[in-house]
Formats: C-alpha cells, sequence, structure tokens
C-alpha cells in the first residue's frame, strides 16, 4: 500500500533532521543560485500559483544539484507592506503577530511540498536585521546624492491611503486596486534616483540573452529611450525648452501645451484666467501616462503666448490633460497637422491646423507619417528625415535649440504613509534641517505600541517621533514615512548570501561566490517593476564597490499563471480555487507536483482539472507498484535500451524546463519494464523519478539499503552504446498498429469487437504482447480470416480485421 502521508513526513523530518540541503562557499565546486520571487507571507496560506512557481524551481534546483553543482536554493518571506497591515487592522492583530503567523504556516506548508530549500539562509524583511540594511543603503544614496526628497505632483491611492511609484500605477488604477482611480496630491517626498541609471539600465537590456524578449520589451518601453530636439520657445520673457522628435514640424506649430500639473503653471496664467485654470486643475486624475492616449484631450488658454522661436508669430498657451509634468520640460510645441492628440486638442477648441508636411488629409485627421516639407520656409521641399537634420543644425547654430535624449523612466517615489514598512532613516531638525540618522544608530526601529485607524501611525506615536537632532543635541522629529516594499525586494536576493551578518549588508567574498542568480524565477506582472528595482539596486551597489556583477540575474525564467477548472484565473472572488494542502492531503506532494507540471510547458498557462490529479496520483501508485514489487536481476536488452534513452532525452527535457515532456517520456518507460531489471537499470529510474517525485524516490532508494540520501545522488548519465534502434522501431510499430486499431474502430462503430492480426511471420516477436488482439502468421494455414484481409499485409504494416 502506497501510505504517502507516512513516507512524506518521514523523509521530511529526516531532511530536516541532517540539514540535508545546506550549503556552504566551496571554491572547488561550480556554484548555482536558484531564485524563485520570494512571497508577500499571506494569512490564507499557500495557494496553488506558489505551488505551481516553486514545484518548477524546486525540480530545476534538484536536477543541477544532481548535476554536481553546488545549489543555493533559498527562502524568504516579503513581510512588510499593505496587504499586512489592512489585514491587520481588519482582524484587530497587530502587523507583526499577524505577519509571524502567516510565515509560520507558509514555512510548514512549503516543508510539505518537499521544495529542498536551505533554510538555515531564510529572511524576513519585517525583521529589523534585515531592514537595517535597507536604511543602510538609503544613506549610501543619500551620500551619493541618489536619495533626494522633492516636492511634486504624486499619485495618491485613497484606498491604500497612501502615495504610489508611477510603476504601481497601471491605467491610472492603482495596481493593488484595480478598481480605484488614483488622485493627485502635491506632497514632499522622497525619491531614488534610479533616472541616473536610465542609460545603462536600457543598454545592458542587449546583453541580457537569458531573459525573455517580452520581459526585455516592456522594459524598453517602460525606460522609453528617444532621440529628439530641444527647442527654445520664449514664454514671458522666460526661455522654455520643450522636447520634440519631430523638428521637421517646427513651422506648423499653432499652440503651446503646458501639463495641468506642472509646478510653474501658476506663473503661466494670467489674473483673467486664474479661475477658469483652477477649476480645470481640480477636476484632473492621475498623473500617470498610460491611458493618456485614450483620454479626452482637454484643456484651458492660460492667458499667456509663447514666442515661436523662427517665424517669431504669438503662439497661445494652454494647459492640458495629456501632457506630463515630468518628461522633456513638461510642456509640448502643439503641432495638430500631425499629431493626433494635438489634432484632436486643436478640433475640440477651434484652433488653427497648419500643414506643414505635405502627403495627408489634414481634413480628416492628423498626417503622422513622414513627407515633403512645405509652408516651411526655407526649409520647403526637404524630406522629413532630412528636415529633422537641417532644422536642428540650424536652431543649434542660431542658438536657440539643439539635439538631446529623453528617457520616461522616471525617478522612484519610495515614500509611503503607512506604518508596516522600512522607516525612513532621517530626522528634521529646526536648526538643521534634513539630518541623516548615525550609520551606527541603525535600525531605526518601527515602535511596537502605535494607533491603527488615523491614517499614518507612526505620525501620532509620540515616543517615535520625538527625538535629538544627530547634529545639534536639539528638538527634533523623525521622518514619519517608511519605504515601498519594493525596496526590499531590490536587494534581497544579496542578503540570503550572508544573512547572519551584523556588521555587513554581506561579506563581498562569500557575495562574490554566489552572484549572480543563474535562474530567477517568477511571473512577467513585474517586468515594469520588481524587476527593474532590482537591477537599479545592482548596478549601485556594484558602484559602491560591493558587488562584481552588473545585473542580478542571468536567466529569467517567467511561469504561466494557474487558472482554475473553469478555465479562469484561479482566485477567491471566482470561486475556482484549489487549495494544494488539501489535494496533498488527499492525494500526497509527490502527486500534486508531478501534476503542476505534466499538464503543459511551465510557461504556459495551467489549468487545474479534478480528473488531472487522479491520474497523476494513479502514476504515482503505479511507480510505487513497481518499485515495491520490482525483481532486480538482468536487464533485458530491450530495458537497457528504454532505459538509456529515457536518461537522454529526460536530461534535456528538464535543462530545457520541459517538464511535461520529460513525464510524457517516464510514463512510456514505466509501460515497458516487463521482467527483471538491473540494480543499476532501477536506481537510475529512481534517480530520473526523484526531481518530480522525491519522496518516493527517497523511500525506495532507502529501502534498497543506500545509505545517503537520493536528494543528494547523482544525475544518471546516458550510455548511448546500449540504446538499440531496432526496440524503437518495434515500439513505434506496435504503437501505430494500435493507432490504427483505434481508427477502425471508429469507422465501423464497433465498440468492443474481437480484433484479429495479421503479420509476416518473422513479425509476430514484434507485436505478440499487445493486449486484446488475436495474432496470426500469414502464412498460418488455420488462422481465423473469414474475408480474407490477410492478404493485404505487408512489411511493418499488419492486417486487421474487426468483428
Ligand atoms: C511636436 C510634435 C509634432 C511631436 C509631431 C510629435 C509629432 P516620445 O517619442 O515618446 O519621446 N511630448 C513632449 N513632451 C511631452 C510631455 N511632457 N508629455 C506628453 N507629450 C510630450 O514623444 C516625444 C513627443 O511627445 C514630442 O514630439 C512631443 O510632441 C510630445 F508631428 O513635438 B512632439
Ligand atoms: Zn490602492
Ligand atoms: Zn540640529
Amino acid at each position: 500500500m502506497y501510505d504517502f502521508k507516512k513516507i512524506e513526513k518521514k523523509w521530511q523530518d529526516k531532511w530536516e533532521k541532517e540539514k540535508c540541503f545546506e550549503v556552504k562557499e566551496n571554491p572547488k565546486k561550480k556554484k548555482y543560485y536558484v531564485l524563485e520571487q520570494f512571497p508577500y507571507p499571506s494569512g490564507s496560506g499557500l495557494h496553488m500559483g506558489h505551488a505551481f512557481v516553486y514545484t518548477i524551481g524546486d525540480i530545476h534546483a534538484r536536477f543541477k544539484r544532481l548535476q554536481g553543482y553546488n545549489i543555493l536554493y533559498p527562502m524568504g518571506y516579503d513581510s512588510l507592506g499593505l496587504p499586512a497591515e489592512n489585514a491587520a487592522i481588519k482582524e484587530k492583530i497587530h502587523p507583526k503577530k499577524y505577519t509571524d503567523d502567516a510565515i509560520k504556516n507558509f514555512i510548514q506548508q512549503q516543508k510539505k511540498l518537499g521544495l529542498s530549500y536551505d533554510w538555515s539562509r531564510m529572511i524576513k524583511t519585517h525583521d529589523p536585521k534585515f531592514y537595517k540594511w535597507d536604511q543602510w543603503i538609503f544613506l549610501q544614496m543619500l551620500k551619493k546624492g541618489l536619495a533626494y526628497k522633492k516636492e511634486s505632483p504624486v499619485n495618491w491611492c485613497p484606498e491604500c491611503k497612501t502615495v504610489l511609484a508611477n510603476e504601481q500605477v497601471h491605467n491610472g488604477k492603482c495596481w493593488r486596486h484595480e478598481k480605484t482611480k488614483v488622485e493627485i496630491k502635491h506632497l514632499n517626498q522622497w525619491y531614488l534616483k534610479i533616472t541616473d541609471y536610465s542609460e545603462e539600465l536600457n543598454k545592458s537590456l542587449d546583453k541580457l540573452n537569458g531573459w525573455p524578449e517580452l520581459i526585455k520589451k516592456l522594459q524598453k518601453n517602460w525606460i522609453g529611450k528617444s532621440y529628439g530636439t530641444e527647442i527654445s520657445f520664449k514664454i514671458n520673457d522666460e526661455i522654455w525648452k520643450i522636447f520634440t522628435t519631430r523638428p521637421d514640424t517646427l513651422f506648423g506649430v499653432t499652440f503651446m501645451v503646458v501639463s495641468a500639473q506642472h509646478p510653474k503653471l501658476n506663473e503661466l496664467t494670467t489674473k483673467e484666467q486664474k479661475s477658469k485654470v483652477e477649476i480645470f486643475v481640480k477636476k484632473l486624475s492621475s498623473v500617470s501616462e498610460e491611458n493618456i492616449d485614450q483620454l479626452e484631450k482637454e484643456g484651458v488658454f492660460t492667458g499667456s503666448y509663447a514666442i515661436h522661436p523662427l517665424t517669431k508669430e504669438k503662439i497661445p498657451v494652454y494647459a492640458g490633460n495629456f501632457v506630463l509634468a515630468d518628461y522633456g520640460s513638461g510642456m509640448v510645441m502643439a503641432v495638430p497637422a500631425h499629431d493626433q492628440r494635438d489634432y484632436e486638442f486643436a478640433e475640440k477648441y477651434r484652433l488653427p491646423i497648419k500643414e506643414v508636411i505635405s502627403g495627408g488629409n489634414i481634413k480628416e485627421n492628423a498626417h503622422t507619417g513622414e513627407g515633403k516639407l512645405i509652408n516651411s520656409n526655407k526649409f520647403n521641399g526637404l524630406d522629413s528625415k532630412k528636415a529633422i537634420e537641417e532644422i536642428t543644425d540650424y536652431l543649434n547654430k542660431s542658438k536657440l535649440g539643439k539635439r538631446t535624449i529623453n528617457f520616461r523612466l522616471k525617478d522612484w517615489l519610495i515614500s509611503r504613509q503607512r506604518y508596516w514598512g522600512t522607516p525612513i532613516p532621517i530626522i528634521y531638525c529646526n536648526k538643521c534641517g534634513a539630518v541623516a540618522v548615525p550609520e551606527k544608530e541603525l535600525p531605526v526601529k518601527l515602535p511596537d505600541k502605535v494607533e491603527f485607524g488615523k491614517g499614518n501611525p507612526l505620525e501620532t506615536n509620540k515616543s517615535f517621533v520625538e527625538t535629538k537632532c544627530p547634529k545639534c543635541n536639539g528638538k527634533a522629529k523623525r521622518e514619519t514615512d517608511t519605504m515601498d516594499t519594493f525596496v526590499n525586494s531590490s536587494w534581497y536576493y544579496l542578503r540570503y548570501l550572508d544573512n547572519k551578518n551584523k556588521d555587513k549588508l554581506f561579506d563581498s567574498k562569500k557575495a562574490n561566490y554566489w552572484i549572480p542568480i543563474d535562474m530567477y524565477i517568477g511571473g512577467k506582472e513585474h517586468a515594469c517593476m520588481h524587476l527593474i528595482y532590482v537591477r537599479f539596486y545592482t548596478k549601485f551597489l556594484r558602484d559602491l564597490g560591493l558587488l562584481k556583477i552588473d545585473e542580478p540575474a542571468t536567466r529569467l525564467f517567467v511561469q504561466g499563471m494557474v487558472h482554475g477548472k473553469d478555465g479562469n484565473k484561479m482566485s477567491k472572488s471566482l470561486g475556482n480555487v484549489v487549495d494544494p494542502l488539501e489535494i496533498i492531503g488527499k492525494y500526497g506532494a509527490d502527486s500534486l507536483r508531478l501534476f503542476l507540471v505534466s499538464v503543459a510547458n511551465p510557461t504556459s498557462n495551467f489549468n487545474w482539472s479534478d480528473k488531472g490529479i487522479q491520474g497523476s496520483f494513479k502514476f504515482v501508485s503505479k511507480i510505487y507498484d513497481y518499485f515495491d514489487k520490482v525483481k532486480i536481476g538482468k536487464s533485458s536488452k530491450r530495458i537497457e535500451s528504454k532505459v538509456n534513452k529515457c536518461i537522454k532525452e529526460i536530461t534535456l527535457d528538464i535543462e530545457n524546463f520541459r517538464y511535461n515532456l520529460a513525464i510524457i517520456n517516464l510514463r512510456g518507460l514505466l509501460d515497458n519494464l516487463e521482467g527483471e531489471i538491473s540494480k543499476k537499470d532501477a536506481e537510475n529510474i529512481l534517480r530520473l523519478i526523484s526531481v518530480f517525485c522525491p519522496y518516493i524516490a527517497e523511500e525506495f532508494w532507502g529501502k534498497w539499503g543506500n545509505k545517503n540520501f537520493i536528494s543528494l545522488e547523482k544525475w544518471p548519465v546516458s550510455d548511448e552504446k546500449k540504446i538499440d534502434k531496432k526496440f524503437e522501431e518495434e515500439d513505434q510499430a506496435v504503437n501505430k498498429l494500435k493507432k490504427d486499431i483505434e481508427n477502425i474502430k471508429k469507422i465501423t462503430g464497433k465498440e468492443n469487437p474481437k480484433i484479429y492480426v495479421y503479420v509476416l511471420p518473422k513479425e509476430i516477436e514484434i507485436y505478440k504482447n499487445v493486449n486484446e488482439i488475436k495474432i496470426f502468421s500469414v502464412s498460418d494455414k488455420d488462422k481465423y480470416d473469414p474475408e480474407g484481409k490477410s492478404k493485404k499485409s505487408k512489411p511493418g504494416k499488419p492486417a486487421i480485421y474487426l468483428e
């Protein structure tokens, strides 16, 4: 009897007791760092999506470990952040207790899944020993001018009750609240100057050969490098440098549009227009750019005029909702004839549309393509491309403009007005201003006793806020904003390398042995959030001299999504959730693991099915029964050939994450193991199985008298001499016969027919083991053949008769 409960518990305990998966730096061994994006430990425990990713990662880690690599495979918890605070408020438990309990539960569940983590390296971001280093890195950035505070229009989620980074606003909505529109507030906030690295973040994407093209493309778009020209327009005796990618359209400018969030909008607004502008600005939402194209273009006249640098015409300046405050100069030169947004705006407010590029039909639409210049004085007749160069050169000579590069990437807003985050290590003194907390006083710890429910609980906590100025020792106040949780995940992968170090973020010697991550596994939703931030932090720490790498991860594997049996994304709100723990209780972890990777390639979406898990359980039980009753002796040539062929193919399948194909191969192998088998072949099969179903593999490995763990054994090597094509061809012939029989059944509509097969005399051997058929040699005089079908038999093509 396959008693999976007993077996799985037994090996969990043994792995743990003997510290089976704990590793140390070993210069003699090649290292390999496998990492899954760490989870936020929610109170509801592990869901199927987690089980899916971790199984994918664990199979890879186990495989590489058996191949002889020194495998670093750690796990930790992204345990700071809003959800814990909200859940705790709702359930009236302190976020710390809520989080600690959730983590305990997570660890239990992950252990049950049979994941081969080095648990001694665990990290929790809400541990002050961890977030101390958030603060330390922040202070290093502050010293280098990469952390700074500024007042600007920011996105505020009324649901989260905090500001958000640009990356966290998706289509004008909060990333956590798909239905909540983001609002604009003008606030003084802390930023990290990720834009200092724009050029490198963009350029080195080209070198990341192990990353999916899609992710790189998304990042390129987000970073948004764009070549253009800066043109000087005079407005109220001040020079505004306006960014454009189309200086060839300069003579078609008929108005200007400044961002409604522009800090200088007030200066541009005349007395007469003041109240109209104010009303307009008030009703706008979100400064995010993702919805600009769909947005109805709206604006209002500011009362000011710009002077065209070449024609010296007076051009009205509008405030508009489709211009970003922090891209270029926050103002555009509008060319309605050749830009669709400007066109819509001009139509709405009846502004002139002046055609300067021929070839379109501007009565109907903007002509955004290229063409020959018209209405452009001495540049008439030039092609757009040529005109871009010549007009830019001319502006350059006249000191009215110059070539420039712009990035869409913005500095990272990290201030959050919430409790459950890393305190920003800054103290405000009336005399000295904003002062950094001295490094030796880190960590600035979150106070335990706080009052929830009235804004940011840190603000009302006197013992936290009131402090002394590190410079003058006078009365001072602590910063009460905490850091975005994405700060923690930007460098967490480095803390695993030396998680107990009290004096340093990590020991560079240790770190340099393990880095970079060789295989990083996670979801594509992080393409333009975590995966950009972690690249930025890596580059910064390299520039500090702590790291010797440019990029955090050589290979990135993006898994598919888990869907319920109704085909929709598995989620509580759709009521299609299957709990991995329940499945483990019913079928065992080996069956769940096997099922999760047997349906499809793990880059595709995974669809849950009850039949599927039952099928996997049947297969695992079959493996169990086979090894339980196996006769160890001598392998037939046929078995030897099969085993070695499987080793060869499965190795390639796993290497390339085609786990589903590997499992098809395994099933085929188990179907073809009649008679005795050599100990070596049996053990090799078990080694192949061990990465998918580690528990039963350990069980039999132990039963056969092995004293070590199969998890720390060696991956088998295929003995190619033993692979005999003849057996393969014979198997193919048998499979073909089975298929043909199925087809004839379908065509004739006979459900349970008697099946007669006629083959050439020397082919009888090949087919003799096929179930449920009666087989005759064509030369057999006494064969049953009422319709004379046997005459149709040819070499390799048996004839079939159904009755
Ligand atoms: C005049 C023009 C004429 C433009 C034309 C385009 C077509 P990328 O390629 O994304 O860099 N722009 C400049 N600053 C902006 C801001 N703060 N918010 C929104 N749009 C802004 O786009 C550059 C173009 O986007 C610039 O070129 C400018 O419009 C607009 F037929 O200038 B163009
Ligand atoms: Zn929100
Ligand atoms: Zn002071």
